[in-house]
């Protein structure tokens, strides 16, 4: 079925900033429609966003130029195309762009292109997402990993971790999963406000609370704590995204940690009593994005004991990947589709995950819709882990829900 036309527009993310939105329309009417989230803490090597600039509206982050792109250079060398041949539309629009970070489109306009015409190949086949991204062997659905604290660069002048997270790892079901989730989400503020003297709970920027903690020992203390509480504390394991690019001074070679100058070997040293003490299922981003050597020494020293999760590192590039595993810098991939722009890309991105016996972690983006397709491809490709944010406003809870009815069927 061929594609006749396309429609862009302005939307906005959970946080009023600006996204763009692309309908891809058949010769037969039927109609697919995506739009790109956005990232706070982008990695440097992800694809390009194509933002106007214009600090009148949005602060610059309109994305009317994109609408633009989409309508008069995409639709162009797209139309007449056909809908089904996803690969083939992914390829015309990587020579399109003709970059290796979208900058000349705009990775905003490549992801809602590619995503829209997939589901439009969706509604004329009349599946959902996951089913028409693999007809057959869907073995697993994937365990949520929820952000419950907030720091880094989500928060100014607190914790230096990003996000502290909790993984149901031993919930027997997303059923289950959630339900835990939900439970420590909801019990976190008691504890909390015992640990700060009786002052409430802040919200942090994706809706987990800000961590009340320069040290995020004291966070993990209180969300084990809570578990406690809830018991369940045997069913739940740690992540965190230390997103460490945030921290790290280039020019030195060291990180800005809690006030201190500290080098890598340090970081090392507190992460591994952070594993020590606590059940650990990975550590993402502890490292700088481009200290490739730093990320070697941190998988050779803990990475026997938990996933090394590479995702400002990677991007979900392939080429850095393969370079990644080559050297052995990781252990572990981050899974946002927006980095690198087209879907063909994501799954080979982890594809290449895989073979190398590594694990896939599918990732919403800090700036969400209520789009669920993360947690439909994070069940076509058998990633094993989704990460989706605590489970709290619309644009998270939405990718919980669709679990849940996923795993119905
Ligand atoms: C991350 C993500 C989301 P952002 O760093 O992994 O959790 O953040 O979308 O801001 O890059
Ligand atoms: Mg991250």
């Amino acid at each position: 079925m061929k594609i006749q036309d396309l429609r862009a527009r302005e939307i906005i993310d959970c946080k009023g900033k600006p996204l763009l939105e692309v309908d891809i329309i058949t010769e037969d009417g039927t109609m697919g429609r995506a739009a790109s989230p956005s990232g706070i803490s982008a990695g440097e090597h992800e694809a390009m966003v194509l933002r106007d600039g214009d600090q009148s509206r949005y602060d610059g982050n309109g994305v009317r130029k994109a609408v633009e792109m989409a309508e008069k250079v995409v639709l162009p060398a797209i139309q007449g195309m056909d809908v089904l041949d996803q690969q083939a539309l992914d390829r015309r629009l990587m020579e399109l762009d003709g970059t290796t970070n979208k900058s000349r489109l705009g990775g905003n306009v490549t992801y809602s292109t590619s995503l829209a015409v997939m589901r439009a190949g969706c509604q004329l086949r009349h599946v959902s997402q996951y089913r028409y991204l693999n007809p057959g062997d869907i073995r697993t659905i994937p365990l949520p990993t929820s952000d419950m604290f907030a720091g880094g660069s989500y928060e100014d002048d607190t914790m230096p971790v990003q996000e502290t997270t909790i993984v149901p790892y031993k919930a027997s079901s997303i059923a289950e999963a959630t339900e835990i989730l939900c439970k420590v989400y909801k019990k976190l503020p008691e504890v909390i406000r015992e640990f700060q003297g009786g002052r409430r709970p802040e919200i942090g920027a994706m809706s987990e609370y800000m961590a009340p903690s320069t040290d995020f020992m004291d966070c993990l203390d209180i969300l084990y704590e809570t578990a406690k509480r809830c018991h369940c504390e045997e069913k739940i394991a740690f992540h965190m995204d230390c997103a460490f690019s945030e921290i790290y001074d280039a020019k030195r070679g060291t990180y800005h940690y809690c006030g201190r100058e500290v080098d890598l070997d340090e970081i090392i040293g507190i992460l591994k009593q952070a594993t020590e003490k606590y059940n650990f299922l990975y550590i993402e981003d502890p490292v700088d994005e481009n200290d490739w050597e730093g990320w070697q020494l941190m998988t050779k020293r803990l990475g026997h004991r938990i996933q090394i999760v590479g995702d400002d590192l990677f991007v979900t590039n392939t080429a850095r990947i393969k370079k990644g595993i080559e050297l052995g810098a990781a252990n572990a991939v981050l899974i946002k589709l927006n980095q690198i722009g087209t879907l063909t890309e994501t799954l080979d991105a982890i594809q290449m995950a895989h073979r190398a016996g590594w694990t896939a972690v599918v990732s919403h983006r800090s700036g969400e819709t209520e789009d669920t397709t993360i947690a439909d491809i994070s069940v076509a490709v058998n990633a094993g882990q989704i990460k989706t944010g605590a489970p709290s406003r619309t644009d998270r809870v939405a990718k919980y829900n669709q679990l849940l009815r996923i795993e119905e069927q």
